[in-house]
C-alpha cells in the first residue's frame, strides 16, 4: 500500500492504470490549486512549513515530516488497505459482499453523502483563511497549516470517489465543491456550521475540538459503509483527523492553564481583572464553548430523520463502531429516546431507532466531547474556584430539527423570546466578548515565544523543541 509519489497525483489506487480517470483528476488538479491560492491560508506563498505528509496508508509509520511550501504540498489519494472478503455489516444487505461499484439504486443518496462530506473540507479551510495573520506562536501556526493542508487532502479523498464512481455528475459535483464559498450569501457551503466565521484562535480551537469531532463521528459512520471505496477512504481520513482534535483539546487546555495561572497569581476570578491581565476569563470561554457545541449539535441533522433511516437500511452509512454493537444491525422494531417539545416542556419519547440514528450519533459525540471538558476542569479545580466548564444541554440554541422551534437555555429549560433576548448575552459570545478576544490576537512568530493568553504546550511536534522554527517566512 505504499504511495506512488512519482505521479502528478500521488496515490495508492493505481491511478496510472486508469487513464481516463487520471486525466479527469489531472484536469481538476489545477482548479484545486487555483482555489487554494484564492481561498487557502492568506499570504503564505513563500512560506516553508514543517508539515507531515502521508507516505503510506498503513496505521503505523505513515507520516513523514519536512519543510514544504503549502502550494507544493503533495495532495493525493490514499485509501486504507482493503479488507479481504469484507461483508456489509448492517441494513438490508447485511452479510453480502461489500460493493466495489456504486449500486445503481443508491447512487443519488451515496453521491449526496459524499458531496456533503466533501463540502465541509474546503469550507473549513476558507473559514480559517486569515488565522495565520494572528497566530499565538510558530508552533500553533504550523498546526493550523497542517490542519489546512489535510482538510484539502480530505477534499481530494471525496473528489476521487466522485470522479471514479459517479461519471459526469460526479465531475460536476467536484467542480461545485470548489465554487461554493463559506458564508457566501448566494452560494454558501451546505451545512450551517461551515458558514460561520472562525475569526480568532479561541474559535479555531473550539472548532477543532467540537466540529472536527463531528467529523470523527461522521467519518466513523461512513467507514462502516457497504460501499467499500468510501469505507476505505474515510478510514484513512480518520488517521489524519485525530491530530486536528488534539489541536483543539490541547489548545483549549493551554488557554485555560494560562487563565488559571493568572487567577491564582492575582487571587481573583473577576472577569474584568483577568481581562486586564490579557487572559481570557472562564465565563467567556464557556460562552464560546456553548456556541460551538450547539452549532456542532446541528451538524448531526434532525433528531428524527427518514434520510438517516434510508442511509442505514440501504447499507450506505452505519453507526459509530457498528461492529461492536450487539444487536441485529437491522433495527426493525427497535426504539431510541429522542427529545420533543410538548406543552411548553422538553419530554423524552421513544422513536423508531432507524429514524433516530442522527440522535444516536449526536449522543455518542456528546459522551466523547464531555470527556475532554472534564479534563479541562481538572486544570480549573486546582485554582480553588467553584467555576466549572460545562457542555450546554443538547437542545440549547438549535437551528436544525424540531427543537429549533423553541428557545431553550443551556440547562434545557424552554424560555420565552423576551427572556432569550435578555439572557442570550450570558449564554453566547456577545459582540463585546468577540471584540475582547479579537483584541488579544496579535501575531507572535519569534521561535519559542507564545502569546500572553495561551500557555506553551508541554512538548513540540515530531520531537522538536518548542523553539524550533516550525515555519520559515523567507
Ligand atoms: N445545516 O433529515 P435530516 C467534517 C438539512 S464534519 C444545514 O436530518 P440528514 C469536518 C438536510 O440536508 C462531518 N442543513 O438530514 C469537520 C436536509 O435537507 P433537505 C461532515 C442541514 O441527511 C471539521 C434537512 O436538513 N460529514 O468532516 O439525515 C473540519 C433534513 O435533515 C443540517 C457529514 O455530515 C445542517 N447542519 O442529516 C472539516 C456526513 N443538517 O434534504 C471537516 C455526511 C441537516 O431537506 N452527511 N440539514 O433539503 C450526512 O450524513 C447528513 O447529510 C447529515 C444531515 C447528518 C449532515
Amino acid at each position: 500500500m505504499s504511495i506512488d509519489y512519482n505521479q502528478k497525483i500521488p496515490n495508492n489506487v493505481d491511478l496510472a492504470g486508469d487513464r481516463a480517470l487520471q486525466r479527469a483528476l489531472e484536469h481538476w488538479q489545477p482548479e484545486f490549486v487555483k482555489w487554494w491560492g484564492d481561498m487557502g491560508p492568506a499570504g503564505t506563498r513563500d512560506t516553508d512549513v514543517y508539515l507531515r505528509t502521508a507516505v503510506s496508508a498503513e496505521p503505523k509509520g505513515w507520516a513523514h515530516y519536512d519543510y514544504v511550501k503549502m502550494h507544493d504540498y503533495r495532495w493525493g489519494i490514499f485509501l486504507a488497505p482493503a479488507e479481504t472478503d469484507r461483508l456489509i455489516g448492517f441494513g438490508a444487505h447485511k452479510g453480502e459482499p461489500a460493493w466495489q461499484e456504486v449500486p445503481g439504486e443508491y447512487r443519488s443518496n451515496l453521491r449526496r453523502l459524499i458531496v456533503t462530506q466533501g463540502d465541509t473540507e474546503p469550507a473549513s479551510v476558507e473559514q480559517q483563511r486569515h488565522l495565520g495573520l494572528t497566530c499565538p506562536s510558530l508552533y500553533d501556526l504550523r498546526n493550523l497549516f497542517q490542519v489546512n493542508v489535510e482538510e484539502g487532502r480530505h477534499l481530494w479523498a471525496m473528489v476521487y470517489l466522485l470522479h471514479a464512481h459517479f461519471g459526469r455528475d460526479g465531475r460536476e459535483e467536484a467542480e461545485a465543491l470548489l465554487e461554493r464559498r463559506s458564508g457566501d450569501a448566494d452560494n454558501p457551503r451546505i451545512l450551517g456550521a461551515f458558514n460561520e466565521p472562525t475569526p480568532d484562535w479561541l474559535s479555531f480551537f473550539m472548532f477543532t475540538y467540537f466540529t472536527d469531532r463531528d467529523g470523527k463521528f461522521q467519518l466513523y459512520s461512513l467507514a462502516e459503509s457497504g460501499f467499500d471505496p468510501l469505507a476505505r477512504t474515510t478510514r484513512f481520513m480518520l488517521t489524519e483527523e485525530a491530530h486536528h482534535m488534539f489541536i483543539g483539546q490541547s489548545g483549549l487546555a493551554r488557554i485555560i492553564t494560562r487563565t488559571c495561572d493568572a487567577m491564582v497569581a492575582c487571587g481573583t476570578d473577576d472577569p474584568a481583572r483577568l481581562r486586564a491581565e490579557g487572559v481570557i476569563d472562564l465565563p467567556t470561554i464557556q460562552r464560546y464553548l456553548n456556541f460551538h457545541f450547539s452549532v456542532t449539535m446541528d451538524l448531526f441533522g434532525a433528531d428524527v430523520s427518514s434520510n438517516a433511516a434510508t442511509f442505514y437500511s440501504t447499507g450506505l452509512k452505519g453507526r459509530f463502531n457498528e461492529a461492536r454493537i450487539e444487536d441485529d444491525h437491522l433495527l426493525n422494531g427497535a426504539t431510541y429516546p429522542v427529545l420533543e417539545i410538548r406543552d411548553g416542556r422538553l419530554v423524552t419519547v421513544d422513536a423508531p431507532a432507524l429514524n433516530a440514528l442522527n440522535e444516536r450519533l449526536r449522543d455518542d459525540f456528546i459522551k466523547d466531547a464531555v470527556a475532554g471538558i472534564t479534563r479541562w476542569n481538572r486544570i480549573v479545580e486546582k485554582t480553588g474556584t467553584s467555576m466549572r466548564l460545562k457542555a450546554p444541554h443538547k437542545a440549547f440554541n438549535r437551528r436544525i430539527g424540531p427543537l429549533a422551534a423553541a428557545h431553550i437555555d443551556p440547562e434545557g429549560n424552554i424560555v420565552d423570546a423576551t427572556q432569550w433576548q435578555r439572557q442570550a448575552i450570558d449564554w453566547l459570545p456577545s459582540p463585546g466578548d468577540r471584540a475582547f478576544v479579537a483584541s488579544l490576537m496579535g501575531r507572535v512568530v519569534e521561535p519559542g515565544r507564545f502569546a500572553n493568553w495561551i500557555a506553551p504546550p508541554p512538548r513540540g511536534i515530531d520531537n522538536h523543541p518548542l523553539d524550533f522554527t516550525y515555519v520559515r517566512f523567507n
